[in-house]
């Protein structure tokens, strides 16, 4: 009699650790979408090279030269905090040949389609009028040795293009500002 009663007893442990088995499963998935889901916009700019050793700063100090070239180009920021940038053109060569700014412009602006523009901008340093509302915040337009400093903030959270607009520069002279929640 008791064989009878055990028989019955293995097969419904049996199936109940089947069925555990494949809930688990079920639930791990659902977890690691949703985990992925949340994390994704806690960290702007993971896939950036080199993110991951830029240390939050609220006081950007950055020049540019006359190779063309920022000295840095990876920023990281919070959202929605004032940050100040200091700006200078270390150059020799003159402004007329080599003048540098620095603009940042709103999230998903297109960034040739705005240095495209700014080319023919002459009368307004190279910040085109008809794209103002691309513009964050922008230095004056500098020749050799002359520094600007602006402040502005990053009102959401998310990775920000900056450029040089002088004509021809925006090529090499591009960076991205992070702003982290
Ligand atoms: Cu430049």
């Amino acid at each position: 009699m008791k064989r009878v009663i055990l028989v019955p007893a293995a097969l419904i442990f049996l199936a109940a650790c089947g069925n555990n088995e494949s809930a688990n499963k079920t639930s791990t998935a659902t977890d690691t979408a949703a985990s992925a889901a949340t994390a994704a916009p806690e960290k702007p700019g993971a896939d950036i090279p080199g993110i991951d050793s830029v240390q939050v700063t609220d006081a950007i100090v950055l020049t540019g030269n006359d190779d063309t070239k920022y000295d840095k180009t990876l920023f990281k920021v919070k959202a929605g905090k004032q940050v100040s940038l200091d700006f200078k053109n270390v150059g020799k060569m003159p402004a007329t040949a080599m003048s540098h700014n620095v603009v940042i412009l709103q999230q998903g602006i297109d960034v040739n389609a705005f240095g495209q523009a700014a080319i023919a901008a002459t009368a307004t340093e190279h910040i085109p009028a008809s794209m103002a509302d691309a513009v964050i915040a922008h230095t004056k337009l500098l020749g050799p040795g002359q520094s600007d400093k602006i402040t502005f903030t990053l009102p959401d959270v998310g990775v920000y293009d900056f450029i040089c607009t002088f004509p021809g520069h925006y090529a090499t002279m591009k960076g991205k500002i992070v702003a982290e929640p």
